[in-house]
């Protein structure tokens, strides 16, 4: 150890370990039925989420960076995510609320002794404090799939938070990304997982992009317009799930101008992004519209690349990292901040709320980069690879800014909205343009 890097990702990788287990403890403190229950199929239980978070830790920190005695060499089955899909998991033998509590704490006494004494450099999964920052992005990203659960769940409201800031600024509608090379990924942010390497250059051909998501009053004309009873904008697959499902507006809309959140019903707020559609309701809309979702690539090169420079930046506004000014993140609000709330976010060209707020479906498939290299499991992406999953971009307001940033890619399958998933439209710029 020692030495002036060391001790920067030292502290940082305290400091988001210390974030992530506040953001939790809020999560899971509600009542032991609240907390064992299914509050839907496709979530675990909330105390699932809790063990499963200090068993990784455990996992990765513990034994293999810590070299240290397990602390529980009896639970790693079941919460292993791949021996047990998410609706079997209330059947499972699980830890009781007092277990799993007293469990993630004392797995994290030993992980905070380990940071203090292991060398941050040089070692294959330590280099940087990787390890450190990939577990705190695991919490985080737990924090958001159980924050998506507290969405789900029925009954009094559990989670408060004040209301997003109002819009400040006039976006406009649209901008032109100019055609030309950008770099894709990177191989320099040092706590970035393995699907967001390496830097690779990519040619983009001029399009166009919105400058927002997509906003609540814009979809609410598709469907007034008879947008999702018209096989015309759905792809085959998308119409047959949409009558199947028996599709007709977001999740958690009333159909009545109102919708729930974190069990609050309230008028939909017109200026904010809309959310929780899933990829065939977004694809739909941009038919209807005219449009197209963005590439991947399209995406971030609109959320990274510097006109000026030719470089590619952390994020959309520059390289400092995000702060309350930029971004709606981190569950500071409960819900999407209407467009125009974050100008200091914007991107160079205009561009604005890329980082926060809501997902953004891509129109792109979940491949890994040229030179692509599973690190350190096979299970965090390379498993997920090919033609099922649709690329995310962007973040959302229950996303923490450690698990966020203009190279995080995300995934789902197609037919997902209980994530907090928008989108924004893209077109081809005419030729000459
Ligand atoms: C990147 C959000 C798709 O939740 O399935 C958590 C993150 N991986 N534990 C997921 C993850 C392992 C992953 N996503
Ligand atoms: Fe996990």
């Amino acid at each position: 150890g020692g030495g002036a890097v060391s001790t920067d990702a030292r502290a940082r990788a305290a400091a988001d370990l210390l974030r992530a287990r506040a953001r939790s403890t809020i999560l899971t403190d509600v009542g032991d039925d609240d907390l064992t229950r299914q509050h839907s199929p496709l979530m675990s239980p909330l105390v699932w989420d809790l063990a499963h978070i200090g068993n990784q830790e455990e996992l990765w920190l513990v034994r293999d960076v810590g070299r240290r005695e397990p602390v529980r060499d009896d639970i790693d089955r079941l919460y292993d995510a791949f021996k047990h899909p998410r609706a079997t998991r209330p059947s499972l033998p699980l830890l009781g609320p007092g277990e799993a509590r007293a469990y993630v704490r004392t797995v994290r006494d030993k992980v905070l002794d380990i940071l203090d004494t292991v060398p941050l450099e040089g070692a294959r999964l330590v280099d940087g404090g990787f390890a450190f920052g990939m577990i705190a992005q695991h919490e985080q990203q737990h924090d958001e799939t159980m924050l998506a659960t507290h969405q789900l769940r029925e009954g009094d409201p559990a989670l408060t938070a004040p209301p997003p800031p109002p819009s400040i600024a006039d976006v406009g509608r649209e901008v032109l990304v100019p055609g030309g090379p950008f770099t894709m990924g990177t191989s320099a942010e040092p706590w970035a997982l393995d699907n967001e390497r390496p830097a690779h250059e990519v040619d983009v051909a001029s399009f166009h992009i919105d400058t927002a998501p997509v906003t609540n009053a814009q979809y609410a004309v598709f469907i007034d317009d008879g947008g999702y009873l018209d096989p015309r904008w759905w792809s085959p697959e998308g119409w047959h799930h949409r009558v199947h499902k028996g599709l007709v507006r977001p999740m958690h809309w009333h159909g009545d101008g109102t919708c729930t959140h974190f069990g609050v019903r309230a008028p939909i707020d017109p200026a904010a992004p809309v959310v929780h559609v899933c990829y065939h309701e977004a694809a739909a809309y941009a038919a209807w519209a005219g449009r197209r979702l963005p590439t991947e690539a399209e995406w971030e090169k609109a959320a990274r690349h510097d006109p000026e420079t030719g470089r590619s930046r952390r994020y959309p506004w520059g390289d400092a990292d995000p702060g309350e000014a930029h971004a709606n993140l981190g569950q500071r609000h409960l819900r999407p901040a209407p467009v125009g709330a974050y100008p200091a976010g914007a991107s160079p060209l205009g561009v604005h709320q890329l980082i926060g707020d809501v997902w953004e479906w891509t129109s792109s498939d979940f491949h890994g980069y040229p030179g692509f290299a599973a690190f350190p499991y096979r299970e965090y992406s390379e498993v997920f690879f090919g033609t099922e999953y649709k690329v995310l971009r962007g973040g959302s307001f229950g996303t923490d800014a450690v698990a966020c940033r203009g190279t995080f890619r995300n995934w789902d399958l197609p037919v997902r909205r209980q994530i907090f998933a928008g989108f924004r439209c893209a077109r081809d710029a005419r030729e000459g343009e």
